[in-house]
């Protein structure tokens, strides 16, 4: 049985995932790379560091490390002031009454994002006491498709891997929650999360009017 719900964050409680979008295309425009929707989603739940060395390679560029570094600075600077705007709006559909039903329903809440800027998001959409074990970016050696953020996340709320359930928007966070042994359920398109046990199109369609159980 599911003890754990472990939420990504970018693409799945909230959508920030185009401001990313937004900021890696920013770079790689001035870097003259070109950047497509299809590249953007293998950067989806990817580190930034892991991201740029990606945008790089797809620009055949090689860069020294300190120059890499001020374009990630950059990059995430550009992401920011497009946070600057964020507030509870941007919660997308479904996330604040699933997470209510599965409290309800005694499963145990958890974050498992990428990302280093979550603490900032989270205050922005004041969300914090969602959870009861929360891992970023800044926790974790290993960017998804490595297991290590759900993991930990899992160890921290006292569930075992099996009894995790992750939800996810991108291919690497699905990949990582398979290899930690968890359920996974893909938030977005089937055709494109095809390592997903099961798809849906957002939260909403969790909702117990349409589920039963978690
Ligand atoms: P930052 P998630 C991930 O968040 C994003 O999907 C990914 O696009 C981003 O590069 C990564 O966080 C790092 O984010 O630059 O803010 O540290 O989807 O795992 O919640
Ligand atoms: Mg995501």
């Amino acid at each position: 049985a599911i003890k754990a719900a472990i939420f990504d964050l970018d693409g799945v409680l909230v959508d920030t995932a185009h401001y990313h979008y937004l900021a890696w295309r920013r770079v790689a425009e001035r870097l003259d790379i070109p950047f497509t929707e299809a590249d953007n989603e293998r950067l989806k739940g990817v580190s930034r560091s892991q991201s740029l060395e990606y945008v790089l390679q797809k620009g055949k560029e090689s860069m020294h490390a300190d120059e890499k570094r001020e374009w990630a600075a950059r990059k995430n600077a550009w992401y920011l002031e497009y946070l600057s705007a964020l507030n509870e709006s941007h919660l997308l559909p479904g996330a604040r009454a699933y997470v209510a039903w599965l409290k309800k329903a005694g499963v145990r809440i958890g974050l498992g994002t990428s990302s280093k800027n979550a603490g900032v998001i989270l205050e922005r959409l004041r969300i914090q006491d969602w959870f009861d074990a929360a891992v970023d970016g800044s926790m974790v050696a290993q960017t998804k498709p490595d297991p290590e953020v759900f993991l930990k996340c899992a160890h921290l709320l006292h569930v075992r891997p099996e009894c995790c359930l992750v939800l996810e928007d991108s291919t690497a966070g699905i990949q990582a929650a398979k290899n930690a042994g968890m359920k996974c359920i893909g938030i977005g398109d089937k055709h494109v999360l095809t390592e997903a046990d099961r798809v849906v199109s957002g939260l909403q369609e969790l909702l117990p009017s349409k589920e039963a159980s978690p």
